[in-house]
């Protein structure tokens, strides 16, 4: 009855990799979701283990096979959300990661080769998600990302006054700076208002940090936070 993330892949073994450790290892240790590599190659049928062909029409690189990649995707689907790691997918973002870890769990497609043979894509209804503006190898660390992300929000992942502090942040402005012992590192001091004891003044000033350093750096978080809001702080 826990999250299921069944993941199908050619680099089954790859997998629990950074998702075994930390927080979400822990998490999976103590059942809170579950975690099933499913091996795409266990689904080729001819004598070489083929998953993969030439493209229709001719360019460079292999497509996977919709044959092979749409009988390990019947082994699992069952309702569950079905998403493409891709290049070519809408962003992920925190809003879709929220809302996924509200379900049941997910079946992820994790490709390799120039991409998936666009039928089963749709047959199967992929949505397709990529976690951002760069080229990398497959989907594979694509799905721990997505997971990763996942997994932290669960129901009993986080410690009470953690997910607190996440309801908090969520009004999407990056983090203000942090500091700890010692007081003065290399010449460094410390801001003197978090040492003030004033715990009106520090929230002022941590807000106003936190505003300062989200303009510098995202300014389309601002953008998008004055349009989403009618009236809020
Ligand atoms: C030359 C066309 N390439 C698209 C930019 C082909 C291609 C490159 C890399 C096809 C697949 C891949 C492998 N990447 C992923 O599977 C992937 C990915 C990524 O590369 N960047 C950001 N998010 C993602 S999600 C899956």
């Amino acid at each position: 009855m826990s999250f299921r993330a069944s993941v199908l892949t050619l680099f089954p073994e790859l997998f629990p990799g950074p998702l075994g450790a930390s927080l979400a290892g822990r998490a999976l240790a103590a059942g809170l979701w579950q975690l099933e590599p499913v091996d795409i190659r266990a689904f080729a049928t001819d004598r070489h283990r083929s998953v993969d062909d030439t493209p229709y029409g001719g360019g460079a690189g292999m497509v996977m096979r919709a044959d092979v990649v749409d009988r390990a995707v019947a082994t699992v689907a069952d309702g569950r959300p079905l998403i493409l790691l891709s290049p070519r997918g809408r962003r992920l973002d925190q809003a879709r990661v929220a809302a996924l870890a509200r379900g049941a769990g997910v079946v992820l497609l994790a490709g390799r080769y120039e991409g998936i043979d666009q039928r089963v894509i749709e047959a199967r209804g992929f949505e397709e998600l990529s976690i951002g503006d760069y080229v990398l190898a497959g989907g594979e660390l694509p799905s721990m990302v997505l997971l990763d992300a996942v997994v932290r929000l669960l129901p009993g992942v986080m410690g009470a006054s953690a997910s607190a502090a996440e309801e908090s942040f969520s009004d999407g402005l990056l983090e203000y700076p942090h500091y700890t012992r010692p007081p003065v590192w290399e010449g460094r001091a410390v801001p003197a208002v978090l040492l003030s004891g004033d715990h009106a003044a520090i929230a002022a000033w941590r807000r106003a940090e936190a505003e300062r350093i989200t303009r510098e750096r995202r300014p389309d978080l601002l953008a998008a936070k004055v349009a989403s809001r009618a009236g809020a702080p």
